[in-house]
């Protein structure tokens, strides 16, 4: 058999198995997984590597605007640099709609942004606009397109939809096999504690975290679940960062109900104490949902291990620690007006090696589960996260042994931060393909610009019974079609 590539001598890792093994690569796909394979235009020498599926970000911000129109640090070109630096073979970052705008001209302007990437991408829309024309027209040519994931907001007053929005989404998306992702936590609570830390002149950036409760966070998961349920349609709730949400999650799995989760490495590597270091350095921990404490953090870690989450993702949301940035509306501002995010998608796979599995607390194969795999199957990339002969050739080779200090230089993003700075690590993607297609190799960028390729999703199939509701059920409602 011809090969463009032979990866030789390492030890492959999917989200079953692990064992020493070949891979044979031709016109970007494998071809072959065998014991020996000779021959390969190219041969790269694995041994004493793991080899595993490239990693798949599923929760990015890249050359998005915030909702007051704050541009993030990462285009299409460095952030998929930093996720390549950071063991990923492609990513979903979120294009998001401005409420009065139509979805074919979001999905124009982030297909001219991503034009950039190296490496393969798709988008999970966001729509905080649902009218009858997007739900009606736009969202099904979206899906047609491949584009089968939207993220709605339960929080901010400008992309809040509403329960009833949420309703109407969720049911397009399930007539179409899509799946709605959300961000939940309870707007009113949120905007209640805002109001009484400002009434008392609480406004360093620790607050933030007593600003979005726990109980906000839980109360929205119980509720997105109401109401995709009541819909059965399959939902995603992205980075859960409470003990309570997380049990709901896993409560509901048990139960089968359609339902994913994720969290981030930020919840299982930082607290609110981060939050209160000196001045004003609390701004480079402020995201959404908050830090929380660290009997979170050991509870979170209990449901990455015992397969609570789908994936673990970075959600990259990279503002500097400038004027650019966190600081775009003043230097000493309060905590409510910082911008807000965590950079990440470099250290997303690192962290959760050297954390996860060379620590202990989870498997190879689940870190493959957790890394790529789950997100491929969740989100509809069918030709990615695993190993097996007719995938495509997105392959990140590790040294499992190799030490270091989390930097900044080697984010490769546009940071001027990472809020990882310091921590010791062991493991090491040391190269990335897309595609058979060299990303980097051995700390150097061997991808061109442009490089990356759009990837049209797969619809979700829906499997069981699913859920129905008693009175949406014909037998039980008087016959009511609704
Ligand atoms: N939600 C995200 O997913 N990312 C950044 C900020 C937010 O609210
Ligand atoms: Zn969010
Ligand atoms: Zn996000």
């Amino acid at each position: 058999m011809q090969f463009d590539t032979v990866i030789h001598g390492g030890t492959l890792v999917t989200s079953s198995d692990v064992a020493r093994g070949d891979i044979g690569i031709r016109d970007g796909r494998i071809v072959a997984v065998a014991e020996n394979l000779s021959g390969g235009d190219a041969r790269i020498d694995a041994g004493g590597r793991l080899v595993m599926p490239g990693g798949i970000e599923a929760h990015a911000h890249i050359a998005q605007e915030s909702s007051s129109g704050v541009m993030g640090a990462d285009d299409y070109l460095s952030g998929s640099v930093a996720a390549a630096f950071g063991g990923n073979s492609s990513f979903i970052p979120f294009a998001a709609q401005h409420r009065g705008q139509s979805v074919d001209d979001v999905i124009a302007t982030y297909d001219a942004r991503a034009a950039r990437s190296v490496i393969d991408y798709s988008y999970h829309l966001i729509i905080t606009d649902p009218s009858e024309a997007v739900l009606q027209d736009q969202l099904p040519r979206a899906f047609a397109r491949g584009i089968t994931s939207f993220k709605v907001f339960m929080t901010y007053d400008m992309m809040n939809i509403g329960d009833g929005g949420m309703l109407d989404i969720l049911s397009v998306a399930r007539d179409h096999g899509a799946i709605t992702m959300v961000h939940a936590e309870n707007n009113d609570m949120v905007k209640w504690m805002n109001g009484r830390l400002a009434r008392a002149g609480l406004v360093a950036p620790k607050y933030h975290a007593i600003s979005r409760p726990e109980l906000a966070e839980e109360e929205a998961i119980n509720r997105a679940i109401s109401l995709a349920k009541l819909v059965d349609a399959p939902l995603f709730i992205v980075h859960v960062s409470t003990a309570g949400g997380a049990a709901i999650v896993q409560r509901e799995i048990l139960a089968g109900t359609r339902l994913f989760a994720e969290t981030c490495p930020q919840y299982l590597a930082f607290t609110r104490d981060d939050l209160d270091r000196p001045g004003m350095e609390g701004a480079k921990f402020v995201c959404s949902p908050p830090l929380r404490d660290a009997a979170t953090q050991a509870a979170l870690w209990q449901h990455v291990k015992s397969g609570t989450f789908t994936s673990v993702s970075s959600d990259h949301a990279p503002y500097r620690y400038d004027e650019t940035g966190k600081f775009i509306k003043g230097r000493d501002i309060p905590y409510p007006q910082i911008s807000n995010g965590m950079p990440g998608i470099a250290a997303r796979l690192p962290y959760l090696f050297s954390e996860g599995v060379v620590k202990g607390r989870i498997s190879l194969q689940q870190f493959v589960s957790l890394s790529s795999t789950n997100a491929a199957r969740t989100f509809g990339m069918t030709d990615k996260g695993s190993l097996a002969p007719g995938m495509d050739a997105d392959i990140a080779i590790w040294d499992p042994e190799a030490t270091r200090v989390m930097s900044l230089q080697d984010q490769h993003d546009n940071m001027d931060y990472t809020p990882f700075e310091g921590l010791e690590l062991t493991g090491l993607p040391e190269t990335v393909m897309t595609r058979g297609a060299l990303i980097t190799h051995k700390g150097r960028l061997i991808a061109k610009e442009g490089q990356g390729k759009f990837v049209p999703r797969a619809p979700m199939r829906l499997l069981g019974d699913g859920y129905l509701a008693k009175e949406r059920d014909p037998a039980q409602n008087f016959g009511a079609q609704i």
